[in-house]
């Protein structure tokens, strides 16, 4: 037990399955009574085993049970946990300089990290970017950065959509129970289109694009007015909402909906973005240019940084000392970024993610050929997903997906779970992992399935 306390994560730690206790074991059913005691129980987490090392494509807990990762601490550490470039570079600033406030002194990194954004993503013309600490306050300075560039006051949000939770994006995020049960009042002016769901659009998955995009066209036109909005606000697959990836052809007509009515578009790519899908951004998929992209997750490799990307002309909107923050871009953060994006491209991670999904995908769908239950095979890349129901006629199956995804843990594979319904499986490997390990994890996900 010592032993594994003092060892080092990063590509160097042994790439195996081992279950050795139950799952939690003991020395993490102490710590977990420790938790209890001491923090609130309103902070859950999905997979109660403690970790002391992580790198490559593995997690190890506190009683030497090493896990497959299948989840990347929910999308982040796409590049591997204790990416070498990531781990350097931040270990090196923290003996340099661990805080400036940018807002009173400026760094190199951070604009580096800026200039690193502005060159990727997939916004035209001019660019300029910002830095922060997490997502949800990334998607919080998007709009407010619309609203202030386009002097008008309402967002549009989907179906199944999760942005975050502060009290905008909280009010952003679809799913009541348990990101808002008993927090409102919540913030006005945000308003909620169906999102193109294909497996669960009535009219069925052909007429899903154009059905949901004459869906938005309503809301904008009828319901708000188009002069009232800033911003439409889309997960180009959503996240938390169960890795729905829209119907083809939707998010480009969501983009030509928005230009024509002077409405700014916001990607949400907290999730999607840096690599995880196999492009640098997961709208290059459709083809698709926003007015501004949300990154945060990934971008970080495991340290706290977030960023919004936009046209020049609306992000320079806000004057000086509108936008900042005592953390954002703090310093070991950029230089974590920094090394993320020296991982990506020396390891040719876009590729990697492709080829994740070309091993993944034939064995998912494996299983929804022998089990009625798993009613869809989705995602792009290293970001895929099967939904749980309960036969043909598609209910929602949380139990089953709880109890499948409890199997996993004892197994030794990490799994998340995720979709309004609880009833989708995520699979979020870091790009990092060995092919041993990725076809070792979906037989332990087959041997749950049963
Ligand atoms: N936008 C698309 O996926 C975060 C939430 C974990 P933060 N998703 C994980 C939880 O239950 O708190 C997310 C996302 C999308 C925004 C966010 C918010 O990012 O860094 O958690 O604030």
């Amino acid at each position: 037990m010592d032993v594994v306390e003092t060892q080092q994560g990063g590509p160097g730690l042994a790439q195996v399955r081992r279950v050795r206790t139950e799952v939690p074991g003991p020395r993490s059913a102490e710590l977990l009574a420790r938790q209890r005691a001491a923090l609130p129980a309103g902070v859950g987490s999905a997979l109660p085993v403690f970790i002391t090392a992580a790198g490559g494509g593995v997690v190890v807990d506190a009683d030497g049970n090493s896990f497959i990762d299948f989840g990347s601490g929910i999308a982040v550490t796409t590049v591997g946990n204790a990416a070498p470039r990531v781990a350097e570079r931040a270990a090196a600033q923290l003996h340099r300089f661990t805080h400036t406030c940018f807002l009173v002194n400026p760094y190199e990194s951070y604009v580096e990290v800026c200039e690193r954004l502005n060159r990727l993503a997939p916004v035209p013309g001019e660019k300029r970017t910002l830095l922060v600490n997490t997502g949800a306050e990334a998607v919080e300075n998007a709009v407010k950065i619309a609203r202030a560039a386009t002097g008008r006051p309402g967002v549009v949000v989907f179906d199944h959509g999760y942005h975050g939770r502060t009290l905008l994006t909280m009010s952003m995020t679809a799913k009541n129970v348990p990101y808002k049960q008993g927090f409102g009042p919540f913030a006005t002016d945000v308003h909620r289109a169906p999102m193109a769901y294909p497996y669960r659009w009535p009219g069925g998955p052909e007429r899903c694009a154009e059905e949901a995009a004459a869906a938005l066209v309503e809301l904008i036109d009828r319901q708000v007015g188009a002069g009232n909005i800033a911003a439409v606000v889309v997960e180009p697959i959503q996240g938390e909402g169960g890795f729905v990836v829209s119907a083809p052809g939707f998010l480009p007509a969501v983009a030509e909906i928005c230009a024509e009515r002077g409405i700014l578009l916001i990607a949400d790519e907290v999730q999607t973005g840096i690599a995880r899908t196999g492009a640098m951004f997961a709208c290059e998929h459709e083809g698709v240019q926003p007015d501004l992209i949300t990154t945060a997750k990934g971008l970080g490799g495991g340290l706290p940084i977030g960023a919004v990307t936009g046209r020049a002309e609306l992000m320079d909107a806000v004057p000086a000392g509108g936008l900042g923050g005592t953390y954002s871009g703090n310093p070991v953060a950029c230089e974590a970024a920094l090394g993320v994006f020296d991982e990506i491209e020396r390891g040719d991670l876009l590729r990697r993610a492709a080829e994740i999904e070309r091993i993944m995908r034939p064995a998912l769908a494996e299983l929804a050929e022998r089990h009625t239950f798993v009613g869809e095979v989705r995602g792009r890349g290293a970001m895929l997903a099967i939904e749980i129901v309960r036969g043909p006629d598609r209910t929602p199956d949380p139990a089953r997906t709880a109890e499948i995804s409890k199997r996993c843990h004892a197994g030794g594979l990490l799994t998340l779970t995720a979709g309004s319904y609880g009833n989708v499986l995520r699979f979020l490997p870091p790009l990092s992992i060995p092919d041993s390990l990725l076809t070792e994890g979906l037989a332990v996900l087959a041997a749950a399935c049963g």
